[in-house]
């Protein structure tokens, strides 16, 4: 057994043995109460969910397994000295629950690098997608046709003992976030770049890899990618893509289907699309006003229009968070460190001025902060990357790190089927009525 696969076996079976006395001692206590309301809005503030990798403040922000992303800027293991995380740290911290050293970050990367072998059936699958496919929908069909390597749907198929589902969901759960950087860039390669592909580097990280597949080669370009693959990795359980691949997971469906299933929630432009609508939205601005440098007055008229119109100003508001999400004040020091005079950064920094006062005066949104899409397309761009339909690709590689590695929780702690009960309004009507 490989030695972190162990050590994850470790802790799993403490943290079994340790929710099994909460909950013998604890169980029937009351987490909280429902309101009618809740259930038809989204619901909203029930607690109803474990997810053991991160947990989302109000006020804070994220935090994994108990670090903030400034703390984790300050200790988890480089690829440069002073440079971002390396997000294969990251990984280990959500899955073990406890920081890395150097050596375990390196081991992640080895694994990763020795574990990413494509096959070629999955980029046939892709190839066959007409080119103007979007390409959330070539990743997803790239995910699907690598579902033929299931380890999970194999050893069910052979019959399996349920204690040991644990052991090929975490298999697969590493042979699948080792192949995701091959796979989205070779649908940017294929979508953009004249389908000229670019070998992998066996001698970079994970993220690091990508940026090269991608045709990147510049290191603060590197750099960024790490810090984006670590600040969009988990954002607590109940958001769309987590809580999707849990609950497909929670099915048995194997790793391949489940994320699968997350990343078709990430695609919509209320979760993880938002990142290309921010810039759409931006170069629409940009063209309606005939300026790339815009007033805080022309953004202001502009956002105003934007709400006229019955949308929503992409980059803003959030479901649980009340205040600037870090993930964006982290984009935005890396802004102010590498692109200072970037007009595109420059705007999105006066859009942030700009934004939360009018949303705040509509009396009705809960936060009128930004939240990690509002910043980074225009870090992005500032390299060229400015195909802003494939920007939801490379959340949804980061996003692979957390969702998986809460898989391999659910799987190692028992998580049975979920099935929370529904009803309908003529059953709330009867009920209102005391029938
Ligand atoms: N612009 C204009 N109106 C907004 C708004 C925004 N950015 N955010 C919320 N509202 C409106 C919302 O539409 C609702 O209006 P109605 O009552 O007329 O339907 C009202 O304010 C109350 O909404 P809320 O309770 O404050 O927000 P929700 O918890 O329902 O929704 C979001 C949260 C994120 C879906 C919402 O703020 C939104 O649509 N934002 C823009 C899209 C976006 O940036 N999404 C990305 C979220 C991100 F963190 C991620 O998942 N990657």
């Amino acid at each position: 057994m490989g030695i972190i696969k162990e050590r994850f076996k470790l802790k799993a079976d403490a943290a079994n043995a340790e929710i099994k006395d909460l909950l013998k001692e604890h169980g029937n206590k009351k987490i909280g109460e429902v309101t009618l309301a809740q259930i038809y809005q989204g619901m909203r503030g029930i607690t109803g969910l474990v997810s053991e990798t991160s947990l989302l403040d109000a006020q804070e922000g994220i935090r994994f397994r108990g670090y903030s992303i400034p703390e984790l800027q300050k200790s988890l293991p480089t690829a440069i000295p002073n440079g971002e995380p390396l997000p294969e740290g990251l990984f280990y911290l959500m899955l073990i629950g406890e920081l890395p050293t150097e050596e375990d970050v390196h081991h992640v990367t080895n694994v990763w690098q020795r574990r990413s072998h494509v096959p070629t059936h999955v980029f046939k699958a892709i190839d066959a997608l007409p080119i103007s496919t979007h390409p959330m929908t070539m990743f997803v069909v790239g995910v699907m046709a690598l579902q033929t390597e299931s380890d999970f749907a194999r050893e069910y198929a052979k019959g399996i003992s349920k204690k040991d589902y644990w052991n090929p969901t975490y298999d697969d759960v590493m042979d699948l976030i080792a192949r995701l950087p091959r796979i989205a860039a070779y649908i940017y390669r294929r979508k953009y770049k004249n389908n000229e592909h670019i070998q992998p580097d066996g001698l970079l990280d994970w993220a690091g890899n990508l940026a090269h597949m991608m045709g990147f080669e510049d290191e603060s370009f590197k750099e960024l990618m790490r810090l984006y693959m670590t600040i969009h990795a988990d954002h607590e359980g109940g958001n769309v893509s987590a809580h999707a691949t849990h609950l497909v997971g929670s099915a048995l469906s194997d790793p391949y289907l489940s994320y699968a299933a997350g990343m078709n929630g990430l695609a919509g432009p209320l979760h993880g699309l938002a990142n290309q609508e921010v810039i759409k939205w931006i170069f629409e601005m940009q063209k309606e006003l005939g300026t790339d440098n815009p007033s805080k007055e022309q953004i202001e008229d502009y956002v105003k229009k934007t709400i006229a119109a019955g949308k929503v100003v992409p980059g803003y508001g959030h479901a649980v968070l009340r205040k600037t999400d870090p993930r964006f004040t982290a984009q935005m020091e890396f802004g102010k460190k590498h692109m200072p005079d970037d007009k595109l950064v420059n705007t999105v920094w006066k859009i942030y001025e700009t934004v939360p006062p009018i949303l705040q005066s509509l009396g009705k949104i809960k936060n009128p902060w930004p939240n990690v899409d509002a910043h980074s397309g225009a870090l992005l761009v500032h390299y060229g990357l400015v195909e802003y339909e494939f920007y939801t690709v490379l959340f949804a590689v980061s996003r692979a790190l957390g969702v998986l590695a809460n898989l391999c929780w659910d799987r190692a702690l028992g998580f049975p089927i979920e099935r929370p009960k529904s009803v309908t309004t003529s059953a709330v009507k009867r009920w209102l009525k005391g029938e």
